[in-house]
């Protein structure tokens, strides 16, 4: 039985555009089940974006309604990114926005991929 989302995947929404090749985007990685680019507004000197090809809205919604490929897929993805863009060693951070508390602009999932410096810690 489906979960329902957070909200209905609106499907105009930048990455779906994005990811119909709509919009162009600066991409970093695609296979099956993912799609990497990087952020229009970097907030470190690498952050790079990792979507599901599929429409979920947030990690609520993915984990509840993707079927096991898409999801190993995608966390796959994640980590193959993180590894090709050298950010194994000093580190990385990952960060996924879920509704309004979170400020997710972009109602699609993205895990951010934060690097090339030392972060502050992480608080709310
Ligand atoms: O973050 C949504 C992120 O998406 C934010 O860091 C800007 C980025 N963004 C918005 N439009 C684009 C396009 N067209 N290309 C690349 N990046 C984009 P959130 O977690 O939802 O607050």
């Amino acid at each position: 039985m489906p979960v329902p989302a957070l909200a209905p995947y609106d499907d105009a929404n930048i990455f779906a555009r994005i990811l119909r090749g709509e919009i162009p985007c600066r991409k970093v990685f695609e296979d099956d089940h993912a799609l990497a680019f990087h952020d229009i507004n970097p907030q470190a000197p690498v952050h790079v974006l990792v979507i599901p090809k599929g429409a979920y809205v947030s990690w609520a919604d993915f984990s509840a309604n993707a079927g096991d490929a898409e999801i190993a897929g995608f966390v796959r993805a994640v980590g193959q990114v993180a590894r090709e863009l050298g950010l194994e060693e000093p580190g990385y951070r990952l960060l996924a926005n879920a509704g309004i508390h979170a400020h997710q602009e972009v109602p699609h999932l993205h895990v951010h991929i934060f690097g090339g410096t030392q972060m502050g810690a992480m608080l709310p």
